[in-house]
Formats: C-alpha cells, sequence, structure tokens
C-alpha cells in the first residue's frame, strides 16, 4: 500500500515502513542474484517495533557507548540489518570511530548488496559498516556474542555507574533463528547467561519451524520455551509476527525482568507475502525470481514494477520514530557524561581510553624482570604473575578460564579482583565453566563493547573455540586467548590432551598474532606487545613444565620478541655453520645443543622465534639477518606438528617435531620416545650441516 503522507493512519504508515524493509530486501537479493529474502520478510515488524519503539540507539551517533545493541545472529538475513540501518539514517564512523557525516548504508550500497568493496557484505560485518555491532554468519556466534556484550554492559555499569549517574544502562537484544537455538555454542551461551541472570539480555527466536533442508521437524523437536525456562530465562511468547501491538507488549515486559535473561519466541513464516510461503523452498535461501517478486509486490499493495521503493513517508517515519527518540536520549546522556567528566574525571578518562582502545598512563610499570634461573618456571606461571600486575594497572582487564583457571593460571588473585557472578557484576573473574565455544564467542562480545578480554583453557581445547577465535581475527578485535598445557610435554595425560596441530592451525589464521615465549622474560616482552594491540586478537601459549629462564647477559635480550624472531646466541664471528630455531620449550633444548655443538668446534647460531605472525612483518633486511639466505643448514625443533616449518628451514634443513599424536607418560620419557633430546638434535645439525655443504 502506497499513498500519499497526509492519508495515511499510523497504523497505515506502520505498514508501509515494514513493506519498506521487506521490499528493499527482496530488491536487493533479486538483483545480487544471491541471498536470503524470506527471514528479513518474516523479521521486519519485529525489527521495525523493536527499532522504532524500544531501542536506545542515536543514528546519528552509532558509537555512542550507551547505546542498546542490536545483534543480527541468523546472519543470512542481513539485507534485514542493512534496510534499518538505511532507513533509520544511521551515520557512517571511520576506524577511528570519527563520524563523517555519511550513511552508514546508502541506497546504492544497498543496490550493491553482495558487490564487492560494498557496505553491505552478504553477511553483516563488523568493522565494515557502521551500525553492525558484530559479525554474524556462522550460526550460534552472534548469540554467543550477545552474552559477552551483556556481561560488558554489567560490569561497565559496576564499575562506572554512581548515584545519579547510571552512565551505563544499555540492554542488548538478538535476533536468532533455528539454526542457532540448533548450535552448540548457543546452548552454552544461554546456559552461562541463565546462571549469570543477565536482565539486560533479550534474544528473539524467529520460531518459523524451516531451516535449510526443509522442516525442522525434520531435525528439531524439543520445546525450546521449556529448554530456556530451564537455563533460568524468562520467555514469553508472540504468536503473530505480524502483531505490531503483541511485540511491544512483549518488548516492553523485557526490563521489567530484573533478575534473568528474556526469550520472546516470535512465531513466524518465513517470506511472508510470498504466493509460496508454505513452500519450504521458496523464499528461502535463494531469490524469489522475477515472477514471484511482482506476485508478493502486488500482495503488499506495492507497485509491483518498483524497485528499491522507499515510498514518501517512510524515512520520515524512521526519523519521527527511532531517530528522534534515539537523539533525544542521547543528549541526555551526553549531558549527564559532562557533568560526570566534571565529578569523576579520573572514571570518564577511563572511559575515554576503552572507546579508543588506550591504555592508561603507567600500564607498564613494575613489570618483572626474571632473573636467570637453570631450573626456571612454567611459562603459564610466568604468564600468571604477569597477568596479575598488569591487571592491577589496567581496570577494564576483565577474563577467566573455561573452568582450569588453577591450571592456565588466569585467574586474578589481587585484592578486589572479584569474582563475576550474579549480585556482583563488577567482579574481572568470568567463570565460563566447561563452554569453551561460549567462551570464545562471550570473549569477541566483551571485546567489542570495548572491556579487555582474556580467557583461557589448554591448547587442545582451542579446537573447541576455534570458530570465535577465527572470527575475532576477522573483525580484528583485540580478543586474548591464554592457552596452556601447549604440547606433548604436558605428559601423562596423553594423546586426548597433547595439541599437535593447532600451532599450525592457528599460525595459518590471517591476522590473529600467536605468541609461544621460550621463557618468563619472553612472557612478558609478550604480554606488553599483546595488551598494546588494537585491532587484533593474540594468542598465547603457554608450557605446563617449567623452563629454564636464560641468563640475557650471556644470550639476547627478550626484547627481540617484539620482531618475533630473533637472535638468542650466536656463532663467535656472526657466520654460523648452522642455525637452530623453534619457540617455547624447545628453544632451551636449542640452546644445550649450541653450547654442546661449540665444545665440538662447530658453531651455531640459536633463533628463537615466538611468534612467526610478527617475524613476518619485519624488513626482509632483517629477516635475511635473522636467517641468512647463504646458511642452508638449519634445523627447527618444536614440539609439535611439523607443518609450515618448511619455510624457515629451507629444502635442506631438518625439522624435528611431532608425526604422531603423542602419548600417555611422563614428560622425560616423551622427550626421549619422540626425539627431543640434546642428541638426537645434534645429530640433525651434524646431518643439515653435511647436506647442504
Ligand atoms: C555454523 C553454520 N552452519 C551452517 C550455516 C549455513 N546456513 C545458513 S542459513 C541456514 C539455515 C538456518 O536456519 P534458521 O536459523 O532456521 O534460519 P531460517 O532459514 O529460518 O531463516 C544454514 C544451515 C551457517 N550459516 N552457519
Ligand atoms: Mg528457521
Amino acid at each position: 500500500m502506497v499513498a500519499s503522507e497526509q492519508t495515511l493512519t499510523s497504523k497505515q504508515l506502520t505498514t508501509l515502513s515494514i513493506n519498506t524493509i521487506r521490499t528493499l530486501a527482496i530488491d536487493a537479493v533479486q538483483s545480487a542474484n544471491s541471498g536470503h529474502p524470506g527471514a528479513p520478510m518474516a523479521l521486519a515488524p519485529v525489527a521495525y517495533c523493536l527499532w522504532q519503539r524500544f531501542l536506545r540507539f542515536d543514528p546519528a551517533n552509532p558509537v555512542w557507548p550507551n547505546r542498546d545493541r542490536f545483534v543480527l545472529s541468523n546472519g543470512h538475513a542481513s539485507m534485514l540489518l542493512y534496510a534499518m540501518l538505511h532507513l533509520a539514517e544511521v551515520r557512517g564512523v571511520n576506524p577511528e570511530y570519527q563520524q563523517r557525516g555519511e550513511f552508514a548504508v546508502t541506497l546504492d550500497d544497498i543496490k550493491h548488496f553482495r558487490q564487492i568493496d560494498s557496505k553491505t557484505p552478504g553477511h553483516p560485518e563488523y568493522r565494515v559498516t557502521a551500525g553492525v555491532e558484530t559479525t554474524t554468519g556462522p550460526l550460534g556466534q552472534g548469540v554467543g556474542n550477545s552474552v559477552g556484550m551483556a556481561i560488558a554492559a554489567q560490569w561497565l555499569a559496576t564499575h562506572f555507574n554512581r548515584p545519579g549517574f547510571d552512565i551505563f544502562s544499555y540492554n542488548v537484544y538478538a535476533f536468532c533463528g533455528d539454526g542457532d537455538m540448533m548450535e552448540g555454542v548457543g546452548s552454552e551461551a544461554a546456559s552461562l547467561a541463565g546462571h549469570l541472570k543477565l536482565s539486560n539480555l533479550c534474544w528473539i527466536y524467529d520460531n518459523n519451524h524451516i531451516s535449510l533442508d526443509g522442516p525442522t521437524s525434520e531435525s528439531f523437536s524439543e520445546d525450546v520455551g521449556q529448554r530456556f525456562r530451564a537455563y533460568g530465562w524468562n520467555v514469553s511468547h508472540v504468536r503473530d509476527a505480524n502483531d505490531v501491538d503483541a511485540l511491544a507488549q512483549a518488548f516492553g515486559a523485557f526490563p521489567q525482568n530484573k533478575d534473568a535473561p528474556t526469550l520472546i519466541i516470535v512465531d513466524t513464516h518465513i517470506g511472508y507475502g510470498s504466493p509460496h510461503k508454505h513452500d519450504s523452498n521458496a523464499a528461502h535461501g535463494e531469490p524469489l525470481g522475477e515472477e514471484e517478486v511482482r506476485l508478493t509486490k502486488k500482495a503488499y499493495g506495492w507497485p509491483e514494477d518498483a524497485k528499491f521503493l522507499v515510498p514518501d513517508g517512510v524515512r520520515e517515519d524512521f526519523r519521527e520514530g527511532i531517530g528522534k527518540r534515539g537523539g533525544a536520549l542521547y543528549e541526555q546522556w551526553a549531558k549527564l557524561f559532562n557533568q560526570y567528566k566534571a565529578k569523576y574525571p579520573g572514571l570518564a578518562d577511563e572511559i575515554n581510553r576503552m572507546q579508543q582502545r588506550e591504555l592508561p598512563d603507567g600500564w607498564d610499570k613494575n613489570l618483572p624482570a626474571f632473573p636467570a634461573d637453570a631450573k626456571g618456571l612454567a611459562t603459564r606461571d610466568s604468564s600468571g604473575k604477569v597477568l596479575n600486575i598488569m591487571a592491577q594497572k589496567v581496570p577494564w582487564l576483565v577474563g577467566g578460564s573455561a573452568d582450569l583457571s588453577t591450571s592456565d593460571r588466569t585467574r586474578l588473585k589481587f585484592e578486589g579482583a572479584g569474582d563475576f557472578q550474579p549480585g556482583s557484576y563488577g567482579g574481572r573473574n568470568l567463570h565460563f565453566g566447561v563452554r569453551e565455544h561460549a567462551m570464545g564467542s562471550a570473549l569477541n562480545g566483551l571485546a567489542v563493547s570495548k572491556v579487555r578480554p582474556f580467557g583461557g583453557t589448554f591448547f587442545n581445547f582451542n579446537d573447541y573455540m576455534k570458530a570465535a577465535v577465527r572470527l575475532a581475527a576477522l573483525m580484528e578485535i583485540p580478543s586474548i586467548f591464554i592457552y596452556t598445557h601447549d604440547s606433548i610435554c604436558l605428559g601423562e595425560d596423553g594423546p586426548t590432551h597433547q595439541p599437535i596441530e593447532q600451532l599450525a592451525a592457528l599460525r595459518a589464521v590471517p591476522g590473529l598474532l600467536l605468541f609461544r615465549p621460550a621463557d618468563a622474560n619472553e612472557v612478558v616482552e609478550a604480554w606488553k606487545i599483546i595488551l598494546q594491540l588494537r585491532n587484533e586478537p593474540a594468542v598465547l601459549v603457554l608450557t605446563r613444565q617449567a623452563v629454564p629462564t636464560f641468563d640475557r647477559s650471556k644470550y639476547a635480550p627478550a626484547a627481540g620478541t617484539a620482531k618475533g624472531a630473533y637472535i638468542l646466541a650466536d656463532a663467535a664471528n656472526g657466520k654460523p655453520d648452522v642455525v637452530l630455531m623453534g619457540s617455547g620449550s624447545e628453544v632451551s633444548l636449542c640452546v644445550g645443543v649450541y653450547e654442546q655443538l661449540k665444545t665440538e668446534g662447530i658453531r651455531a647460531r640459536v633463533v628463537s622465534m615466538p611468534s612467526w605472525d610478527v617475524f613476518e612483518k619485519q624488513s626482509e633486511e632483517y629477516k635475511k639477518q635473522v636467517l641468512p639466505p647463504d646458511v642452508k643448514a638449519r634445523v627447527s625443533v618444536e614440539a609439535a606438528s611439523t607443518f609450515g616449518w618448511e619455510r624457515y628451514v629451507g629444502a635442506k634443513g631438518k625439522m624435528v617435531g611431532m608425526h604422531s599424536f603423542g602419548a600417555s607418560a611422563p614428560l622425560k620419557d616423551l622427550l626421549k620416545k619422540f626425539g627431543f633430546t640434546p642428541d638426537k638434535i645434534a645429530e640433525a645439525a651434524r646431518e643439515a650441516i653435511r647436506q647442504s655443504s
């Protein structure tokens, strides 16, 4: 129904705006000849009702720290979000969060849905499009992120709010579908949110009984509402997605619940309005096709030939709704924040630094320098010490473990660190329970909320949360993943717990910075680099067993860690016969062999390589200095898959590494069985020299 603005009742205007969202989605998907129109068509009234009447979001200030967060966890419905961002006239921001006055999503962007370099990629991507709060598409991640966002909101409120100054009071809304409900990470996240009683969290479930393969009755038959009640959620049900008043009632009831998250189950028909809406394939996962586009538009009372039409009155409707309401809310907050700044300058300064991902002054004061020690200590232990010192300087460094904090040393133990639990949302120790995937996803939600998150588990269990680690890299957000028990050297727990290919897998993730420090002082240096990251996630890979602390008066300073790889010990004349290289616990083995070879008159060099990723960023000149091209005799030593070391050892080199899943045994027996002994490594060095000469 398109009529002139003057003649429209408010109900008619609502329908007109909702149908504009729908037809923009239909036209964009048709024009791209790819994408999912069905979910946006069905969810348009739900998004409209939430944004126009409830969402506390100022389109002119999409990075306002106290805005409500909207997450589209069913990211395949991306056109719904793009249509909302366009119609609400949300403004663009650059990576420094400066606003440039332009629109986040123009009509032209919508016409270029899914095209190269557009603001409208196939799935919503954080940092590509202003107003997209997190990257979604891998189902379950968005809802997982939303739990981290809700944790962040509670933590921020408790840390920063003062009487009369509710600086942080925002809610987190996530749209989700059957896929999000079926994915394990969604269930883990829901269970955690229920335990934590995150009453600022509202999921809206698109209950359409269909997923890509067909009706969900083929694969999914539990009572979702009952499941969430059992998790401790408050559950409500809206029987018709087109009943905007019923939706408004459900959204209105959400903030009344003070001690539980809310799930609103909304019954919908995918591809609402299309003539084949009950056909499982129509409007689902593919464009409608020109003929059906016409028929659908006809059913909406739309001009059948109009494309990308935004009828008169629709933009005004959004300006009058979310525009006016959101703008006024922001103005109120800005006034309040000015008074807060005058009264609590220190706290206001913290908020500003967090938004820019800056650190407090003096954040790197009091860092330890570990004295040389042949016995040494486990890098998990030095990391735990450094983390506890740094966390006292950076109040918004918050994190926890997937039930292994006593092992992975992520526990913050200083006075006042506290536990994040219902009723103590200022605590800085998060307890994720045995939920690695939800932990990873929640950490990313915390990171986009500008709280600086870390999370720990055993390295092998990175596999359980890899999808979230990968997304942190894609999103360019500084989540910190701490993994201990980093090799077969963990010992008796055996092959089920011994990581082999994890280093190779994570080194292959673009933009992810992995550090496997060799001793306590490399741990300090790694943490210094990690804490300063703003756009990259980091992985810290740490030992269970003690490793020697090198005598840095004899060997090179640990500051070389900042270059990713550095010459730790060198041939007297700087012209080595052989280069020994490795990371983590195997570097001390290399140093031992270096000393042994010296007594035989063989000049070796030891290169400690805590981070391939950082090393790769160095100049060609530096790289050649560390690994001289004319020295072909090279040996890598790492108690992990050798996959990838070829690039550093070259055709004539040798690789000492793992080719199986390890074994359950005491450390010394494992080292012997798998060849991580000075003799074997020295033998490899001699052979490399022979082969290359
Ligand atoms: C982890 C993951 N697995 C598979 C997919 C592929 N996929 C995209 S949409 C979809 C169907 C999801 O069904 P539902 O959440 O009910 O959304 P609806 O089809 O109802 O819009 C699938 C399987 C995905 N995006 N993410
Ligand atoms: Mg579905």
